[in-house]
């Protein structure tokens, strides 16, 4: 029971706002390259999502989690996926595209007390290929697929899309990089993998099997699981605001994750709390943005989708036979 004890549990309630007023205070002198050119300039081609469609493993529904009430007036807890593991969404050149990108993206990361110990945020705006790859309809619509409702990218900004990196302790007095025991500031979050199993040892992907309610990490007992996911490209899809995750620690190696938010645009209920996105970003930076975000979360869905250049996804888009159990 120790031992599933090892990852911290992210700041709640006052100890958020505290760490939010520190992230405040240090957010950008913390950027390994301040300036650096992150942009590898690579268009997005939805020639780089397979054909033949993503395969799902250990799909659980936000029912099977032990979640009664939607969370979405628009969905039942039985119709939103909790948690599936995913792989074959992308071509073998579509995933040798991502790794570059995010390995370019490194150079913008910053470390950070608060979840995730190493990361850069807001790639979106940084990443041709990422911004162009989250607002494809056929990405859109592969991930809307596994999620169970139509998607939208997050239109928070810097809350939409985030690059992970992880690596082991350098030296013995530094704290190990990890992903803390949380639930995301967004409910549907691809976690896209970029490294291969052989790149690093340890960096498991483990889940609370329950509701965030019910969770306790003084007694966390039977009820991690741990995400074979272990291949580039392979993801995990969570309704992250629900499900409690987290990133165990490496003992060798490199691991790169790719982290992307959505947002249900038939739907004006968004969970990201201020506090939240503060606590990554810092006070200043979070207010504007956090109002414009109240404002695009009224908009229709059709303009929504309208405002991205494309055809609207709807519920009837989202065939079930096109999805492997
Ligand atoms: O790196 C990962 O696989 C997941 C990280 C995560 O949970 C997050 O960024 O919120
Ligand atoms: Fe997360």
């Amino acid at each position: 029971m120790k031992r599933q004890s090892e990852l911290p549990v992210f700041a709640q309630g006052f100890a958020r706002v505290r760490s939010a007023l520190q992230a405040s205070l240090a957010p950008t002198s913390r950027c390994k390259h301040p300036g650096a050119l992150l942009d590898t300039l690579q268009p997005w081609r939805d020639s780089y999502l397979r054909t033949d469609g993503p395969s799902l493993m250990g799909s659980r529904t936000l029912a099977d989690l032990g979640y009664v009430d939607s969370p979405l007036a628009v969905s039942t807890p039985q119709q939103l996926t909790a948690l599936a593991q995913v792989s074959g969404l992308f071509s073998e050149q579509g995933i040798l595209q991502l790794r570059r990108a995010c390995y370019q993206l490194e150079a913008g990361s910053s470390t950070s007390d608060w979840i995730i110990s190493n990361r850069t945020r807001g790639v979106t705006e940084s990443s041709t290929l990422i911004r162009e790859m989250m607002n494809s309809r056929a990405f859109l619509l592969a991930v809307s697929r596994i999620a169970g409702v139509p998607l939208v990218p997050h239109p928070f900004p810097r809350a939409r899309s985030q690059v992970n990196y992880f690596y082991p302790p350098q030296a013995h007095h530094d704290k190990a990089q990890i992903g803390m025991w949380h639930t995301d500031g967004t409910s549907f979050v691809l976690n896209i993998l970029l490294s291969e199993s052989d790149e690093y040892d340890g960096g498991e992907f483990v889940y609370f099997d329950g509701t965030a309610e019910q969770f306790d990490v003084e007694e966390l007992d039977q009820r991690v699981r741990s995400c074979s996911v272990k291949s580039s490209g392979d993801a995990v899809y969570i309704y992250g605001s629900r499900v409690f995750h987290g990133v165990r620690p490496l003992t060798r190696g490199r691991r790169m994750s790719l982290v992307l938010s959505f947002h249900c645009p038939y739907s004006q209920e968004d969970v990201n709390k201020f506090w939240h996105l503060a606590s990554d970003d810092g006070v200043l930076r979070t207010i504007r943005p956090w109002f414009r975000l109240q404002h695009d979360l009224v908009r229709p869905a059709h303009e929504q989708y309208q405002r991205l250049g494309i055809e609207p996804i709807t519920f009837a888009d989202l065939d079930p036979l096109s999805v492997a159990p």
